[in-house]
């Protein structure tokens, strides 16, 4: 009932008086082609009008500028709750602090360090700005439901992992300072521990099997929820170059496993349970 009269008021309003309540609104059943067109107080709707179309050129894959990628997918994951890598005591996007937040510093161009974003292009239009602030005023939530890339049909059946940053099998330039993993349900945080989430790094000759291998020392922490975002950091210092590997247990004696305790189907043979693992390159190019 209480959704149905928002959603008619939310259709005559203007814009920001659209933002008290952005819950909701476009969670169920909304038809995709609604929230396109104009600009929403909401992420699906940010990230179609400003991040795919303005943003991405530079943004995306594994060159992208401080490891931000505002690809759909990637975008959340490394904004939300994520430190920004020029001013690390500052978030990217904290959740109702639109003000504090760097992604809203770097767009209004009062940062403290580097250019004033989209680079090399025209300001954003306050408007637009003013709605990107809104959705963070809100709570920042995800409305997208992006998480683990699985199809339609399984994807609330099994527990998903993805990476994000670094993706599967990338050569990505160094130091890397995280490694971001989402699901595609909320996982159960207190089993982040280090049995259960293992990086280790080859030792220089890109295989795991020779002996030469060296754990690092991690710390895990849940960056948001529903689905979960989880950031894997190193404890003593970013990763430099080598091939790493990241091993997250789906398998006795202790498996990641979301809030219903399932064990994650880590290695995607559509079965809970086997280990998520993730390989990938660091380069150091200066
Ligand atoms: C032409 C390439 C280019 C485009 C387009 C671009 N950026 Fe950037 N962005 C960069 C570069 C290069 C840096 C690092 C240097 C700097 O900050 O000036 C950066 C840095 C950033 C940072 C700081 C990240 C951190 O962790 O400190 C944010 C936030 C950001 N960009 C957001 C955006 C957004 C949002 C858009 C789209 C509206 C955008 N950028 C468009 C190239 C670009
Ligand atoms: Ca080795």
């Amino acid at each position: 009932m209480r959704k149905a009269k928002l959603l008619a008021l939310c259709t005559s309003c203007a814009l920001a008086a659209c933002a008290g309540d952005g819950s909701g609104l476009d969670e169920n059943g909304r038809p995709e082609g609604e929230s396109s067109g104009t600009l929403q107080p909401n992420f699906q709707s940010i990230q179609d009008n400003v991040f795919t179309p303005v943003c991405t050129g530079c943004h995306a894959g594994a060159a992208a500028p401080l490891g931000l990628r505002l690809d759909e997918g990637a975008s959340y994951a490394l904004l939300v709750n994520a430190p920004s890598v020029e001013v690390p005591s500052l978030q990217r996007v904290q959740p109702s602090n639109p003000d504090a937040s760097y992604l809203i510093q770097k767009l209004e161009g009062t940062a403290a360090v580097g250019a004033r974003m989209p680079l090399n292009q025209p300001a954003l239009p306050a408007e637009t700005i003013a709605v990107i602030r809104q959705w963070i005023t809100d709570g920042a939530s995800n409305n997208t439901g992006t998480g683990a890339g699985g199809s339609g049909k399984s994807r609330f059946e099994l527990v998903e992992l993805t990476a994000v940053s670094p993706a599967r099998d990338e050569i990505v330039p160094g130091p890397v300072r995280d490694v971001v993993v989402t699901s595609n349900v909320e996982l159960d945080a207190t089993l982040l521990q280090s049995s259960v989430i293992e990086l280790r790094a080859s030792g220089g000759d890109g295989t795991f099997d020779s002996g030469n291998e060296r754990a690092v020392p991690v710390d895990a922490t849940v960056r948001s929820d529903r689905p979960s975002v989880l950031a894997i950091t190193p404890r003593l210092a970013p990763l430099s170059a080598d091939s790493y590997e990241l091993r997250i247990s789906g398998t006795d004696p202790v498996a990641m496993a979301d809030l219903q305790a399932r064990p994650i189907d880590g290695d995607g043979d559509g079965a809970p349970g086997g280990d998520f693992v993730l390989r990938f390159t660091v380069e150091m190019t200066q």
